[in-house]
C-alpha cells in the first residue's frame, strides 16, 4: 500500500521532470539505499567540507545551543528533519541527555532504511533517550506530531539541506515549518555560507567521482524502480557555481541524441548536449539568512559557526 504510493509519486515526478523543458529531476530522490551509501562517502571525502564544519559546531557548541533554548516545561522533544545517519546529531543528543534537556528524539527521514537503522542503534549508543523515528516527507510527519501534547520542540534541519530549495522556495518552506510549530518552539537550521567559489565547486566535483556517481545513481534508480532504459555512460556530470547568486547547481548532460523508455511506455527524447537539472545547493550570506528567518516569522536567537566560518547553524524561536 505505502510502497505503491511512494512508487507512483516517484513515477509522477520523474515523468513530470523529464517531460519538462528544461528537463529536471528532484534531488530528494537521490536517497535510495545506494544513494544513502554514496552520500555517506561524500560526507567523508576531502572536498566536502560541509559535514566537518557542522560537526565542529555541534561538537563544540551543543551545550551553548541547548542552554539558549528556554521554556517553563521540564523537557523538549528533539525533532530532526532529514536525519540521515544522525552522526553529527549525536553530539547534540549527548549534551541533551547530560543537561536533562530532552528524553525524546524523533528523527524524520525520507529514507525508511535510515530511520530503521537509527531506531535500532541510537538507544544503545545513547541510553536514556527514547527514539521514535518517522519515515516519510517532512510536513506530513510534522502534522502527525502536532497531537503530541504540551512538550515543546527543538526542530533540527541540519547539513544545509535547506540549500536544496531555491531561495524563494526556502521562504515558503520556513513559513510552512513555522505553521506546524507552537509559540516557544525552536528551530536550529544549518546553512552553507558563501566562500571562495573554487572551494564550493570542488565540494560538488570531488576527485574520487563520488558526487558524479551520486547523481548518476538516480538514473539507475529510475531503471530499477520504473523499468527505465538509461545508460549512465551516455551522461556527463556537470556542476556549476554562480558566485553572484550563491547557487551551486548540478546537471547531467546527455552526450548523444537518444530515447529513454519507462516500463509503462512513457518515452523521453534526449538531444545531444541536453542537460537534466539535478540539484541546487544554495550558498547563503548572513544577511540572506536573517531575512529568511524574519520573513518566515521567527525570532533570531543565536548564530553558531565553525572556526573557519564555512558553515553556520542558526537558532530561531517561534514567538
Ligand atoms: C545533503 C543537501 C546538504 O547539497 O550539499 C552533496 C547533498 N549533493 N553532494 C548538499 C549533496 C551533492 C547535500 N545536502
Amino acid at each position: 500500500m505505502q510502497l505503491t504510493q511512494v512508487d507512483s509519486a516517484f513515477r509522477r515526478d520523474v515523468i513530470r521532470g523529464l517531460s519538462a523543458s528544461p528537463k529536471f529531476l528532484l534531488s530528494k530522490y537521490f536517497y535510495d539505499s545506494r544513494g544513502d551509501a554514496l552520500f555517506q562517502q561524500i560526507m567523508r571525502c576531502p572536498e566536502y567540507y560541509l559535514t566537518r564544519a557542522e560537526e565542529e559546531i555541534l561538537r563544540d557548541k551543543s551545550r551553548d545551543i541547548l542552554r539558549a533554548c528556554t521554556t517553563p516545561h521540564p523537557t523538549f522533544d528533539i525533532v530532526e528533519l532529514g536525519a540521515g545517519d544522525a552522526s553529527k546529531t549525536t553530539h547534540l543528543l549527548r549534551a541533551a541527555i547530560d543537561l536533562t534537556f530532552s528524553n525524546r528524539y524523533v528523527p524524520i527521514d525520507i529514507s525508511a532504511s535510515m530511520v530503521e537503522q537509527l531506531t535500532q542503534t541510537l538507544p544503545v549508543q545513547l541510553p536514556g533517550l527514547e527514539v521514535d523515528g518517522l519515515a516519510g516527507e517532512y510536513f506530513p510527519m510534522l502534522a502527525q506530531l502536532q497531537h503530541n501534547g504540551p512538550t515543546p520542540k527543538l526542530v533540527l534541519f541540519l547539513g544545509g539541506t535547506i540549500g536544496n530549495l531555491l531561495p524563494t522556495e526556502a521562504i515558503a518552506f520556513c513559513k510552512e515549518l513555522n505553521n506546524y510549530l507552537k509559540p516557544g518552539d525552536y528551530v536550529l537550521m544549518g546553512f552553507d555560507l558563501r566562500k571562495d567559489p573554487q572551494t564550493i565547486l570542488n565540494a560538488y566535483n570531488d576527485k574520487a567521482g563520488l558526487t558524479r556517481a551520486f547523481n548518476l545513481n538516480l538514473l539507475n534508480r529510475i531503471n530499477d524502480e520504473l523499468g527505465g532504459t538509461f545508460d549512465p555512460a551516455n551522461f556527463v556530470h556537470f556542476p556549476v557555481y554562480d558566485p553572484v547568486t550563491g547557487a551551486c547547481k548540478s546537471y547531467l548532460v546527455s552526450t548523444c541524441q537518444h530515447d529513454i523508455l519507462l516500463d509503462d511506455g512513457t518515452l523521453f527524447r534526449f538531444g545531444k548536449d541536453e542537460p537534466i537539472y539535478m540539484e541546487i545547493s544554495q550558498k547563503y550570506t548572513h544577511t540572506q539568512i536573517a531575512k529568511l528567518g524574519n520573513e518566515a516569522g521567527f525570532e533570531p536567537i543565536q548564530t553558531y559557526m565553525d572556526s573557519q566560518q564555512q558553515f553556520t547553524d542558526v537558532l530561531w524561536r517561534k514567538p
